[in-house]
């Protein structure tokens, strides 16, 4: 069971109330699922997808047996499996150290996607998700903030960072291969011990993920592209190169790249598997530069030798749906959480339970009844001449990058807090 992490110390300062958010979670973090495996019938994804080349995944209707018991929502949420990477990045002296576990953090949720070809439930219009996890210091909430197209706005936070940044993804069949293009920028607000707590503020977009071998009736998830993560307070940026996959087996995986200094001299050299491990070396000679004299700011890591950055969890065969065990905590809700968590969040989306419950024509005609109702729902807007307000985000732009971006109110666990303490209730 994950102990509660105290409220001293750990949650001073200003983000003091990252911690309110813990209350439901006293039941700490599921081990599995309700079954043991799933029995979904075995069916060719290339005779289902053949006649539908040329189009979008919004466009795609698909047997619930296609899908996975997670939703797009819970994907992003995904991307906080790694998190002790940036608490680590927030305890290096040096920036461009900082930098490296920064890139880490956003290459490591890739991992994750190995053996996952499967469709995770589209959020319905409003629909929200959070996950707290008081014995890692986090909590994180996504927000459905658009349907077409599909929008999702996410903030999650910890005393020494701030994570945010939209998940929108433009897919699209080409016969050979699906491919899913995510869009936005993802921000990172770092608060360092070195400097004080002075923020850095980093931004990266995310690579593109990619079904292969369809055809061949060995569909596989692929992740390539660049990746430029910056740190836009000190001008460093890291490159990560991720080769797809191609004829030779020896490209699987394959992430190489560096970190440059403001003066674009290269500070560290990184390389390894995107599910597996990932290495990184102080690049020799570097330390004869002058800017460096003055002994050495990266004390751990001085000697050349390449170090390890970063190792994916292992993977437990035999967990329903390939999830990893961190993807099965995603989805529990217990007697703690249940009173607490939004009426709109995931985890009470019935046919999602009924996926993860095995109970695929319940999880069927489920899905097709919450659809159904978000259609009405949406044909009585439209009568009222009334658009959708997202109501835990809205536009801003952001100052530094000049981005616009989905801005967090912070409402929601104000109100989730005052609900917990029976000082009001959520509104339908
Ligand atoms: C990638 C990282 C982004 C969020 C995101 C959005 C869409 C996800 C994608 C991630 C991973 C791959 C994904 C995709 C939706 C569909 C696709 C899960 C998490 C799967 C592999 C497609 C399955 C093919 C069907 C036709 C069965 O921040």
């Amino acid at each position: 069971e994950a102990p509660l992490a105290s409220s001293g110390d750990l949650f001073e300062s200003k983000h003091a109330d990252v911690a309110k958010g813990f209350v439901g979670y006293e039941g700490g973090v599921r081990k599995k699922l309700a079954m043991d495996d799933d029995n979904r019938p075995k069916i060719s994804l290339w005779g289902i997808l053949k006649s539908m080349i040329g189009k979008d995944m919004t466009k795609m209707t698909l047997p619930v047996s296609f899908n996975e018991p997670t939703s797009l929502l819970q994907r992003v949420a995904e991307d906080m499996e790694y998190t002790d990477l940036i608490d680590i990045a927030a305890e290096r002296a040096d920036s461009t150290e900082r930098l490296l576990y920064v890139a880490a953090f956003a290459a490591s949720e890739y991992a994750s996607t190995i053996g996952r070809v499967a469709k995770p439930f589209n959020p319905l219009l409003g629909e929200t998700y959070e996950y707290a996890r008081p014995d890692k210091g986090y909590r994180f909430f996504i927000e459905q903030v658009s349907h077409h197209p599909p929008v999702g706005a996410a903030y999650a936070e910890s005393r020494k960072w701030d994570y945010y940044g939209e998940s929108a993804v433009k897919s699209k069949f080409y016969g050979r291969s699906f491919d899913i293009n995510p869009l936005g920028t993802w921000f990172l607000r770092l608060r360092p011990t070195a400097t004080g707590g002075k923020e850095e503020l980093y931004t990266w977009k995310k690579v593109t993920s990619s079904v292969i071998g369809i055809i061949t009736g060995n569909p596989t998830v692929d992740n390539y592209g660049l990746m430029e993560i910056k740190n836009h307070t000190s001008g460093e940026v890291c490159q990560l190169d991720f080769k797809p996959r191609g004829w030779k087996a020896s490209s699987a995986y394959q992430v190489i790249g560096k970190v440059l200094d403001a003066e674009g001299r290269v500070r560290w050299s990184v390389g390894g598997r995107w599910n597996d491990k990932i290495y990184a070396r102080f690049t020799p000679g570097f330390e004869d530069a002058d800017i460096d004299k003055g002994g050495s700011k990266h004390a751990k890591h001085d000697d050349n030798k390449a170090f390890l950055v970063w190792q994916a969890h292992t993977r437990p065969t035999g967990i329903p749906f390939n999830l990893t065990p961190f993807v099965v905590t995603l989805n529990a809700v217990d007697e703690h959480l249940r009173p607490v968590v939004a009426p709109t969040d995931t985890r009470l989306r019935p046919d999602q339970r009924a996926m993860e419950d095995g109970e695929y024509d319940l999880a069927a005609t489920e899905k097709n009844r919450v659809e159904e109702k978000q259609r009405a729902t949406r044909r009585k807007r439209e009568a009222h001449g009334e658009e959708f307000v997202p109501k835990w985000f809205s536009k801003g732009r952001c100052d530094i990058t000049g981005e616009e971006y989905w801005e967090f109110n912070h409402n929601y666990w104000n109100v989730r807090h005052d609900v917990s303490q029976k000082k009001t209730q959520w509104e339908e």
